[in-house]
């Protein structure tokens, strides 16, 4: 399997608000290198670096005005003397229902952000694009007829919405390659997310449609992070309903009740048919991931990658979380393993 990899992810590192402190992010580069040296180590396959796309590709799966936001905030944040990375600070929650987008920096924050958790950096942009251009590097592979690739994004993307970052994420790197797909002619695409953390930006970005099916599991929206999507009763609207499925799960998970649920999420995706499966690959179900609370070992991941390559079509993995820098090579890997060990 050919994996997509960039230096650039190297330029995006910045500081999160954390147990009401200012932190340096869990979300730090060593993650990337972590996993590009575990795919050297075991020899997965070549390690190419992303070619260019279109600004356009990009806004397919967000709106023009907060990819314009994304461009342009480090300028305007600088414009007023502030040299620290931008956060948001107050956001319009509930009746605050003035929908109009400030002028000033700091409104333009709140209005695209749902949380304190994705700083702007001077080079932020830089490292966000390349992440996304590495997916549909990824997705081109496929279409070049290779079975499958392993886009190594970082930053990761599966919260970014369409018009809105969040939890590490700013351009939603697997929707952006599903899309891209459909664009492309395919004429449904399924994106199956296995991070720790409920994909809720894949789910708004393709909530109404019926083309392509969003799939998470996830841990319980009443105790993880985003709290406040993820819950089974989301289930698509309009034309997409049904073709959005969540497997809300408790606290202390282990593989036995996780591989039950991604059976049968991989059952539903089957039946779905897509001509194209993109996987968000978080693996911060890992048993020592600091920021979540499933109790995977480094061998389930390899399950998990047969499991997955029990869909039977081409799929493109794309890298979100995963925070034990340790061992978030292994695992990553592991379901990499795991699913060539069904395929070839
Ligand atoms: C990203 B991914 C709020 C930050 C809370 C965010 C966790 C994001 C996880 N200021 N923590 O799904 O692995
Ligand atoms: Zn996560």
């Amino acid at each position: 399997m050919l994996t997509v990899f960039s230096e650039t992810h190297r330029l995006h590192h910045g500081t999160e608000l954390k147990d009401g402190v200012l932190k340096p992010s869990f979300e730090q580069p060593s993650r990337a290198d972590t996993v590009r040296d575990r795919v050297r180590q075991v020899g997965l396959g070549d390690i190419i670096v992303p070619r260019r796309f279109d600004r356009a590709c990009y806004v397919n799966a967000h709106s023009e005005r907060y990819v314009a936001f994304l461009e342009t905030a480090w300028a305007e944040w600088t414009a007023i003397g502030r040299s620290h990375d931008a956060l948001p600070l107050v956001w319009p929650v509930r009746d605050l229902a003035n929908q109009q987008v400030p002028d000033f920096i700091d409104g333009k924050l709140g209005f695209f952000a749902m949380d304190a958790g994705s700083p702007i950096t001077r080079t932020t942009w830089d490292a966000v694009k390349t992440s996304a251009d590495i997916a549909l590097t990824g997705l081109a592979l496929l279409d070049e007829g290779h079975y499958s690739a392993f886009a190594l994004c970082r930053p990761p993307g599966h919260h970014a919405a369409r018009e809105y970052m969040g939890g590490y994420c700013y351009l939603n790197n697997a929707a952006i390659a599903a899309q891209q797909a459909i664009t492309q002619g395919a004429k449904r695409v399924a994106v199956l997310d296995v991070d720790f953390h409920h994909g809720n930006g894949t789910q708004n970005i393709f909530y109404d449609r019926p083309d392509v099916m969003f799939i998470s599991l996830h841990g319980d929206p009443a105790v993880s992070y985003p709290y406040f999507s993820g819950a089974s009763s989301e289930r698509g609207a309009g034309a997409g309903e049904g073709f959005n499925l969540n497997y809300p799960l408790p606290k202390n998970t282990t593989w036995d009740h996780y591989q039950t649920a991604l059976v049968d999420a991989c059952q539903q995706l089957r039946r779905f048919a897509p001509d194209v499966l993109v996987i968000s690959l978080g693996v911060d179900t890992f048993k020592d991931d600091p920021i979540s609370h499933f109790l995977l070992d480094s061998q389930d991941f390899l399950g998990m990658g047969e499991i997955i390559a029990s869909v039977g079509v081409p799929t493109l993995f794309v890298m979100e979380g995963g925070y034990m820098v340790d061992e978030i090579g292994i695992n990553a890997v592991n379901v990499l393993h795991g699913f060539e060990s069904k395929t070839q």
